[in-house]
């Protein structure tokens, strides 16, 4: 229902129904007249980079000119270094036929990558990519960020943990919500400017999250994103989120998609 409720409303009359509906005490989902219009985002693509149609992207960031992936599928699943400009992958690591690649993020000099269900993690060596060692957590892995603090870790719930960088211990939680209802499937993350933004799975849509509250803060829509001919049968969701911090690059891809886009956003005005 939140969803819907936080879709953009279609036209005037819609609007001036919420209006109405604010001044008798309510709105359309049902909340206090404290809820306010959560920011609408579109997009404009800055450029377009070759993205390998083969990987099912279940993590992303980007570092010092390049991009590190972390692809899914079990038997299949790998931790890549992929170079922006070309897509080509310089470096890789594949995981045990065992486990499905989830979420990657850096700390110092460690890459830290979760599995789907199989409640492990790896803390890698991040010029190599060789495992130091392994981890436990409960329930599923899907995605890593970090604040320079803390890692925050996406599960497929509306929960999201921080943990400890150095002992991976949980040290406190969120729940995602948008105008008071929690929001599901969040998945790959990224750190942006204070805030933390995630793919919404199965939706075309990113969620910009206080990290404070985890109230949604604004809501990214990347419709139209991958055109019907760069799509396939096997084509798969928006999935990948990195940013260029530095330049203020903001990067995107989803599963097996055949582009990555680095793109600029858009305020909806309505
Ligand atoms: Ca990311």
């Amino acid at each position: 229902m939140s969803r819907k409720c936080s879709r953009r409303p279609a036209g005037s009359i819609a609007i001036e129904a919420l209006l109405l509906l604010a001044a008798a005490g309510l709105t359309a989902c049902g909340g206090s007249a404290a809820s306010e219009a959560v920011p609408q985002y579109t997009y404009e693509v800055v450029h377009t980079y070759p993205h390998d149609p083969l990987a099912f992207t279940e993590g992303l960031f980007y570092w010092n000119g390049f991009l590190y992936e972390s692809a899914g599928q079990p038997g299949q699943s790998s931790v890549r270094k992929v170079r922006l400009e070309t897509g080509e992958v310089v470096q890789k690591r594949d995981l045990p036929d065992e486990y499905f690649g989830e979420g990657i993020v850096q700390w110092k000099d460690k890459l830290v990558q979760l599995t789907y269900q199989t409640e492990v993690g790896f803390v890698c060596d991040f010029a190599s990519f060789a495992v130091e060692r392994e981890f436990h957590y409960p329930g599923e892995g899907w995605a890593l960020t970090q604040d320079g603090k803390r890692l925050i870790m996406s599960d497929g719930t509306p929960q999201i943990r921080f943990w400890n960088p150095e002992t991976l211990e949980e040290t406190g939680r969120i729940t995602v919500t948008d105008q008071g209802q929690p929001v599901k499937n969040v998945n790959e993350l990224e750190w942006i400017k204070g805030e933390i933004y995630a793919n919404i799975w199965m939706t075309d849509r990113i969620a910009r999250i206080d990290p404070s509250s985890g109230k949604v803060t604004g809501w990214i829509d990347l419709t139209g994103l991958l055109a019907p001919q760069d799509r396939t049968p096997r084509t798969d969701v928006l999935n990948g989120i990195a940013y260029d911090e530095r330049a203020g690059r903001l990067f995107v891809t989803g599963k097996y998609w055949p582009k990555l886009f680095e793109i600029r956003l858009v305020q909806r005005l309505e």
